[in-house]
């Protein structure tokens, strides 16, 4: 466990393209920095774990000692006790350790109830979380959206509605003690208040398929007027070619890199390096043999192609294997300026 929360998912690929350090653990080495209100979750975790050492360093010296006290020493040695019963010592282990599992109980039953029920000022801060293998997208009070990254105000309630568009995922934010199932088709939700600024892990914690490892999305915590910036909706400045690509490889980043690649090897989808080449101030498009139809056709990449990628990837499928079996989902939803900064993006990858 310890191993799971303090790994920084750093596959070679990465879903975010900077993400958080590793959390600062506590002096225990156990949990990862508490930056919720939810701090019943770390009382009742080391009760419980106190508990279970206790338990095991009692019982264990019991065990022990018993075997080298009351070990047979001659063959002929006759039993050293007979006794079979012992009411009173019977009730004792039975009734202690059902005082201390209901302590467990209606703590636990407690802070389950305190992360369900919703406060009001949490509901009026929802976010959605929509799970898919093997992103998360979200979307904000005002109704803008980012992939990967959520951004949160520090003090302010938030509650997030969960939903799943394909199988069973969890959302667990380790540093703000918060995890819940989410299953496609049924409603869930879960609220914090985040307590300290700074960069924290979210993962999916249901194995939800092959990548479900790298599944992981980043919650910044910063301050209202940090957030008011809105700092996933960074402005685009079209007349400005440098703003365009930046913005292009930030979006790349966070949608496109988990299957496409800019240094030239192939991955789930084709490499986007190649796809340009620049001759003069001019881009030209390479050559691509697709599938429209069932048809195979050679066509020359442009904007256009480029767009209908994106928005109906299954109308021309790239012919060369294994590009041909592999599936892109639509991503109808970038608008035109998105698409213009991932051209843009794609184009300066155009080797001389
Ligand atoms: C789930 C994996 C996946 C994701 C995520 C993905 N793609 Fe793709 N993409 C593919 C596959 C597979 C192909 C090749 C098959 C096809 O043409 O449909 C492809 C093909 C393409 C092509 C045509 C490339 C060529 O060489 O002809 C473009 C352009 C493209 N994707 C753009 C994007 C952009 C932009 C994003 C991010 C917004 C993105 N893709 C996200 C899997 C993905
Ligand atoms: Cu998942």
């Amino acid at each position: 466990m310890i191993a799971l929360l303090t790994q920084d998912p750093q596959a070679p690929v990465n879903y975010v393209a900077n993400p958080a350090p590793a959390p600062v653990l506590d002096k225990w080495g156990q949990l990862p920095e508490l930056a919720s209100t939810f701090d019943h979750v770390d009382g009742l975790f080391y009760f419980t774990y106190i508990v279970c050492i206790f338990f095991f360093f009692l019982i264990l010296g019991v065990l022990l000692f018993s075997v080298v006290k009351y070990r047979r020493k001659t063959w002929d040695q006759p039993a050293a006790s007979n006794v079979t019963h012992n009411t009173p010592l019977e009730v004792v282990w039975t009734v202690i350790p059902l005082i201390i599992v209901m302590v467990m109980f209606a703590w636990g039953f407690k802070g389950c109830l305190d992360m369900t029920t919703v406060p009001h000022e949490a509901s009026r801060n929802t976010y959605v979380a929509t799970a898919k293998q093997w992103a998360w997208d979200f979307k904000y009070p005002n109704g803008s959206t980012s992939t990967n990254e959520v951004w949160l105000v520090v003090g302010k309630p938030v509650q997030f509605y969960l939903e799943s568009t394909d199988v069973l995922h969890a959302f667990f934010l380790p540093s703000m003690r918060v995890k819940r199932d989410i299953i496609p088709g049924r409603f869930q939700s879960v609220w914090f208040t985040p307590t300290i600024t700074g960069e924290f892990h979210l993962f999916c914690a249901e194995y939800c398929g092959k990548d479900h490892s790298r599944m992981y999305a980043q919650a910044h915590v910063v301050t209202q007027a940090e957030f008011d910036k809105e700092p996933w909706n960074p402005p685009i400045d079209e007349t400005n070619l440098q703003s365009l690509i930046e913005n292009g490889k930030r979006i790349f980043g966070q949608q496109c890199v988990t299957c496409h690649t800019v240094n030239g090897t192939g991955s789930v989808g084709p490499t986007w390096k190649g796809l340009f080449t620049k001759q003069g101030d001019q881009y030209v498009g390479r050559q691509r043999e697709v599938i429209e139809g069932g048809q195979k056709k050679t066509i020359t990449v442009d904007d256009a192609y480029i767009i209908e990628s994106i928005k109906q990837p299954d109308q021309k499928k790239v012919a060369e294997s294994p590009y041909d079996r592999n599936t892109m989902s639509s991503f109808a939803n970038l608008d035109d300026k998105r698409i213009k900064c991932l051209i843009a993006y794609i184009k300066s990858l155009a080797d001389n």
